[in-house]
């Protein structure tokens, strides 16, 4: 196949040309095809009929006829017109970046959810193009159609999809249901979500915080489409809820990002999310900026966030990155996953954040009231142990759910010693 970018003029886009071509041909690659020929075009403002000038329409369709492809993959989004006038005139399949990354999606997707919740952005993008898509059916069929009286085939066919996206919605909304149920029956526990941009490290960061190597990792774009939770200890007692998500990349079809919606609701109701960048990675500024984009776009942009530059093994200048990432980010943490300590920092963090979500209070417990005074030891965590007469009394740090529970079964609260300190302050502060 060939493909083809045609970035503005100027635009940062048009920097990244070669860069953006590289990750569409890993793409492709990802999707199962051969790269045959490249080429690309600055322009000054899109050809509306074709996106690209005419000229250049036919510099591709002799690179077609060369080099024997079979299919043209524009990086660029195409509207519905401008796809179904390049197979007109190039006389092969003509396929843009969103089409490609819906195609490995659904090959990809294994669970229910994912599944449905491709099925659903493949439609809606189906839906305005059906016109083009429906000719080359109509040749197929030899034009005989399922007509009803007053009404075409088209428009048949817009009204089927457009139910099966009613349904594919009601039954993702039954999964988003489901899942909040799930969340709601869970201990409570520090969550964490690892978002960022595909093949960044986000499973290998998982894998290694939870020291379970089924987890998948591998050098390919969106090897993981499942959001996976596993429990991981941060060491010194404490724990926490980490979840894996679907990976973001430049240009991903809206469609495709408004459908992962209830798979990335586990983002949505984390502590707090990991932004997990490859540090290794030329342009990971523009990958960083594609991620914050997504995540506004999904309603996330207020979450805390830890910025965590993951591969710092696989940095030609460590000391001059560390040095900059400082000043641009403070707060960010540096990780590789190369090293059996290279977390460490991370996980120290994550403890800190873990005792920061939580409150003191100072309690009194009856001296006999053995099982009890367990209990404050084994769900918080006790910093100050006093008797008064036939008292305890004890300073104790507890997340506050666990506290409600508490006071429900009947704990006696002296005082809250100190207001819970905000996650988000701690975080970004
Ligand atoms: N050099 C180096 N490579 C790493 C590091 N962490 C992960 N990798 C490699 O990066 C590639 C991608 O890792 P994954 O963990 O699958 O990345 P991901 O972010 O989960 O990717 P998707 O699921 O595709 O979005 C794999 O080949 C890993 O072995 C690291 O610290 N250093
Ligand atoms: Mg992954």
């Amino acid at each position: 196949m060939v493909l083809v970018a045609a970035p503005r003029k100027g635009s940062p886009d048009a920097r990244h040309v070669s860069e953006h071509l590289e990750e569409l041909t890993r793409l492709v690659d990802t999707a199962g095809a051969e790269v045959v020929g490249r080429i690309s075009q600055h322009i000054a403002a899109p050809n509306p009929a074709t996106l690209i000038g005419e000229g250049k329409v036919d510099e591709v369709a002799r690179e077609v006829v060369d080099a024997d492809a079979s299919l043209v993959i524009f990086d660029e989004e195409l509207s519905p017109v401008q796809g179904a006038n390049l197979e007109r005139e190039l006389k092969v399949r003509v396929m843009d970046r969103a089409e490609v990354i819906l195609d490995i999606f659904s090959t990809r997707a294994r669970s229910h959810e994912a599944k449905l919740q491709v099925e659903l952005a493949q439609l809606e993008y189906l839906l305005p193009r059906l016109t083009r898509m429906w000719t080359h059916l109509s040749r197929i069929r030899g034009g005989i159609g399922l007509r009803g009286p007053g009404e075409t085939q088209l428009e048949t066919d817009r009204r089927i999809i457009r139910r099966k996206i009613q349904g594919l919605k009601a039954k993702l909304k039954d999964v988003e249901k489901h899942r909040e149920n799930l969340r709601a029956g869970r201990d409570p526990m520090l969550s964490v979500a690892l978002v960022g941009y595909t093949n960044a490290g986000k499973s290998s960061i998982l894998r290694s915080l939870s020291g379970q190597h089924d987890i998948f990792v591998e050098d390919r774009l969106f090897a993981t489409l499942d959001t996976l939770t596993r429990e991981v200890d941060l060491g010194e007692g404490q724990r926490a809820r980490v979840t894996d998500t679907v990976g973001f990349i430049r240009k991903l079809p809206h469609h495709l990002v408004a459908s992962f919606r209830a798979t990335l609701e586990e983002a949505r109701s984390a502590d707090v999310l990991l932004h997990v960048i490859d540090a290794s990675h030329p342009d990971w500024e523009g990958q960083l900026r594609v991620v914050e984009k997504v995540l506004a776009e999904l309603g996330l942009a207020d979450r805390p966030v830890i910025l965590v530059f993951n591969k710092i093994d696989a940095v030609s200048d460590a000391a001059g990155f560390t040095r900059r990432v400082r000043e641009l980010h403070p707060t960010a943490i540096l990780t590789t996953t190369m090293r059996t300590d290279g977390l460490a920092l991370l996980k120290s963090r994550l403890r800190e954040l873990d005792r920061a979500g939580r409150t003191s209070v100072r309690v009194r417990i009856p001296l006999s009231d053995g099982a009890r005074l367990a209990e404050l030891y084994r769900e918080g965590e006790v910093l100050s142990r006093a008797e008064d007469g036939d008292w305890y009394e004890l300073l104790v740090r507890l997340d506050p759910s666990r506290l409600a529970r508490l006071r429900q079964g009947g704990l006696e609260v002296v005082e809250g010693a100190e207001e819970p300190e905000r996650l988000r302050r701690r975080v970004s502060g």
